[in-house]
């Protein structure tokens, strides 16, 4: 019955995954808490402005330095300021609590001083000290990014469950700190190869299968493609702790709901997979402990939307639970495509590093917005790296790959979503879309003729919009 398969390997479209080599860090099985998430800020020194832009003179100097002597610094008058004011250079920075302090007791020295304030330096809002986000251009780059560091300043997700409901998560050391518990709803032993049909444990044990074995118009081969687990780290691999890539949404946490195996996955364990995840109870399953508040799906068929897929939906709406599906990469309108063509889902577009659309992204009115997907024909830099492992059939070691399609592309927005809920929960799937649609930078003809919906995704914004309307 190949109506009712959902591969999400075909939404991984070309699957031109390039493993990179496993990584020293995760080998090594250390994980390094070096600095915070928050940006450090620190002065260089004060400034002080007097009234009626008055120089400060010798006595006032001299009164200043006592005071910092108090903080085990010394006080160097560097330059007058253009517009008035005199800086005072500390011999060695302070945090930005401690300047304040200082600026505070200088101020109240003299009856001439109108204001003093730390000199803080400013720094470039870096994202994270990940060490392969450097080349996490989609997060990053003007043309093709979703402008995520100016987000990070207002939200990285805390609170919110992000169910992937997808082929299972292998528990990459870059993922672990993010990680529920999830269930596994495949029914068939053969196509689960975990020797058993449903249980508790989400883990993904390769979608590889042998020649003709999923019928015609198969991706995937002989290797497995680890696609739940490059999902999941796009929404919430964890950031700032010197490994691997960053997420998202890098304080979210991932629910790992198993639904595909080898060949695909069945409708009828998807919509279990997806009503459990938002806490629907289903026979045969534990209540789920952690309900999430977004479902992400980067899997889909060739189909109009069906009726139990509807109603299914139906249902995870009227809980207040959003839900990302991949419009799917066989350059086609996104109407024709089931769930991503299934009314109230938001339902994403693939585009490139340039920002264009992608070559194999669907489109049409049905697309909500679009975010990076990536396109690895010229280089297989230009796709969307996140985890992955190093195993061709079964699991092996944590590494990374790049990966292209509208399956790379939904997770993005998963995890903004994640972002604008952790700053207003209470926003309905209805808001999130309109906010999302409403916050997206518009596509040029050049970059999509039409169909990308909004627009390219842009986090900053989304974030921003979504701390500040009504639910
Ligand atoms: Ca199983
Ligand atoms: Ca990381």
């Amino acid at each position: 019955m190949t109506m009712s398969i959902s591969r999400p390997l075909a939404l991984a479209g070309l699957a031109m995954a390039l493993a990179l080599g496993p990584l020293s860090e995760a080998t090594a099985g250390t994980k390094k808490r070096g600095s915070k998430d928050i940006m450090p800020a620190f002065s260089t020194g004060v400034i002080v402005s007097l009234a009626k832009k008055d120089q400060l003179d010798p006595e006032l100097l001299a009164k200043a330095r006592t005071v910092a002597a108090r903080y085990g610094v010394t006080l160097r008058q560097l330059r007058r300021m253009a517009q008035g004011g005199d800086v005072l250079e500390l011999s060695k920075a302070l945090p930005d609590t401690v300047a304040r302090k200082l600026a505070l007791e200088i101020a109240r020295l003299d009856d001439r001083i109108d204001y003093v304030e730390p000199d803080v330096v400013m720094v470039p809002l870096g994202l994270s000290n990940d060490k392969h986000v450097g080349a996490q251009w989609n997060y990053t780059e003007s043309a093709g990014g979703i402008n995520l560091p100016e987000a990070w300043v207002m939200s990285k997700g805390q609170g919110v469950v992000v169910a992937v409901v997808d082929t299972g998560v292998r528990p990459h050391v870059d993922l672990m700190a993010n990680l529920l518990p999830g269930h596994d709803f495949i029914s068939s032993a053969a196509l689960a190869r975990d020797g058993n049909g449903r249980d508790t444990f989400a883990w993904d044990e390769g979608n590889w299968h042998t020649p003709g074995q999923c019928g015609a118009g198969s991706v995937t081969g002989d290797e497995s493609n680890w696609h739940g687990t490059h999902v999941a780290g796009t929404i919430a691999a964890d950031a700032n702790n010197q490994l691997g890539v960053a997420g998202v949404a890098p304080r979210a946490s991932i629910l790992p709901v198993r639904v595909a195996g080898r060949c695909g996955g069945r409708t009828s364990d998807i919509i279990d997979g997806l009503l459990w995840a938002a806490g629907v109870p289903v026979a045969g399953a534990p209540r789920n402990a952690h309900p999430a508040q977004v479902i992400n799906l980067s899997l889909g068929t060739v189909a109009a939307c069906s009726r139990t897929f509807q109603a299914a939906l139906d249902v995870v709406r009227e809980r207040g639970v959003v839900v990302v599906a991949a419009a799917g990469n066989s350059d086609t309108d996104v109407s024709r495509v089931s769930p991503a063509g299934c009314r109230g889902v938001i339902a994403v577009a693939a585009s490139d590093r340039d920002g264009k659309l992608a070559y194999y992204s669907n489109h049409g009115k049905g697309i909500t917005v679009t975010a990076p997907g990536g396109d690895m024909r010229a280089s297989a830099e230009d796709g969307v790296l996140s985890l992955y492992n190093a195993g061709t059939r079964r699991p092996a070691l944590d590494n990374l790959a790049y990966m292209q399609g509208t399956s790379m592309a939904a997770p993005h927005v998963s995890g903004v979503v994640a972002l604008m809920l952790a700053r207003h929960p209470e926003l309905s799937p209805d808001k999130v879309k309109t906010l999302l649609k409403s916050t997206a930078r518009p596509m040029s003809l050049m970059k999509c003729r039409a169909g990308c919906g909004g627009g390219l995704l842009d986090a900053a914004s989304a974030v921003a919009a979504a701390t500040v309307v009504a639910p």
